[in-house]
């Protein structure tokens, strides 16, 4: 076999496709604190949630979380040209960040916008968000199984565009 065949031929060596999946501030401390809004799943655990459905499809996943809007704008930044799409979780910088906005603006793959609480029913504050209008779906008040819907949504988005209309 030529050995650019043999290159090519997918294996257990061959890097997956990988998606991106991003949480805000505070969500470090799910589990721990207020389970009443955020329930008892805890971010590894959601996490792992992410990577055992993105497997069934062939992806990995890349998790970061982070307290600070600079360090989820270079998340970002560093995931535009090595991922395929995105879960994200914004946290409050989801009511806040127009500086996330414009990062996500440049960020040319599928985005799902994905909330543990509906922010809709909850103060006029978290009414608003600056993710939806680049987000190709948003997922609220599903708790920690949102996540799993939002993977499959994104495959869907990567794999099937048609099947959705
Ligand atoms: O419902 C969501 O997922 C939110 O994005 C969570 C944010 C909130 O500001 C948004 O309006 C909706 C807050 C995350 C706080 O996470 C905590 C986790 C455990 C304990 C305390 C806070």
């Amino acid at each position: 076999m030529p050995a650019t065949t043999a290159e090519a031929a997918p294996g257990p060596m061959t890097p997956r496709p990988e998606i991106l999946v991003l949480n805000g501030p505070n969500l470090n401390l799910l589990g721990e604190r207020e389970p009443e809004i955020y329930g008892r799943t805890t971010l590894a655990d959601i996490e792992a949630m992410c990577a055992d459905t993105a497997a069934e499809a062939g992806l990995d996943v890349r998790c970061i979380q982070s307290n600070h809007e600079g360090g989820l704008i270079d998340a970002v930044h560093a995931a535009r040209r090595s991922t395929v799409g995105a879960i994200i979780n914004a946290g409050a910088y989801t009511h806040t960040s127009l500086a996330l906005h414009d990062a996500l603006k440049s960020y040319d793959h599928p985005i799902i916008e994905v909330h543990l609480s509906n922010p809709h029913a909850r103060e006029a504050v978290r009414h608003h968000s600056y993710l939806s209008p680049v987000a190709a779906a948003v997922i609220a008040g599903a708790g920690a199984r949102g996540y799993v819907h939002a993977v499959e949504i994104l495959i869907d988005h990567l794999t099937n565009a048609k099947a959705r209309l």
